[in-house]
């Protein structure tokens, strides 16, 4: 089992800025433990981090025929992007949503995302153990969906 990992703008700056936001738990960190879990499981992770929206969607594009589905923070594209939501869209590919912070509990902007409801989840408020969270939400699925 393959999956893409993507993260979005400026989660390349985790553990180096707002510690009581985000955590202290570098991206490098977040990537490791997912590459454990991973391996674990028997799945191959292909782990991606841009703070353009256009690259983003090249990632998503270049998952179909790749990877089996694909976990992603899209950042603050989650309450902007209608080009990530229709990238996710046109792959077909199962995707779980993952956010560090419970977005529901801040800004009422970022209460809306415009990748959730074409997601098999989402997953918030978790800190770094969302990404595990999601992971294992999403293996799971695939996993069932290949024995069916
Ligand atoms: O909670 C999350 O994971 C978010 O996706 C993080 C985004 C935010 O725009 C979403 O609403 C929720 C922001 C990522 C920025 O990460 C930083 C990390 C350290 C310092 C500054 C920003």
């Amino acid at each position: 089992m393959k999956i893409l990992v993507l993260h979005g703008p400026n989660l390349n700056m985790l553990g180096v800025r707002e510690p009581e936001v985000y955590g202290s738990d570098t991206l490098e960190d977040i990537n490791l433990s997912l590459e454990s879990a991973a391996a674990d499981r028997g799945v191959a992770l292909r782990i991606r981090q841009s703070n353009h929206e256009g690259v983003l969607v090249d990632e998503i594009q270049q998952a179909l025929g790749r990877e089996d589905g694909i976990l992603i923070n899209p950042g603050a594209y989650t309450h902007t992007s209608i080009a990530l939501r229709d990238a996710i869209v046109a792959v077909g590919l199962p995707v779980v949503e993952v956010h560090m912070s419970d977005i529901y509990a801040r800004e009422s902007f970022r209460h809306h995302s415009y990748i959730e409801d074409v997601a098999l989840g989402q997953i918030c408020g978790h800190g770094s153990r969302s990404y595990l969270l999601g992971l294992e939400a999403l293996a799971d699925h695939i996993g069932k969906r290949s024995e069916g």
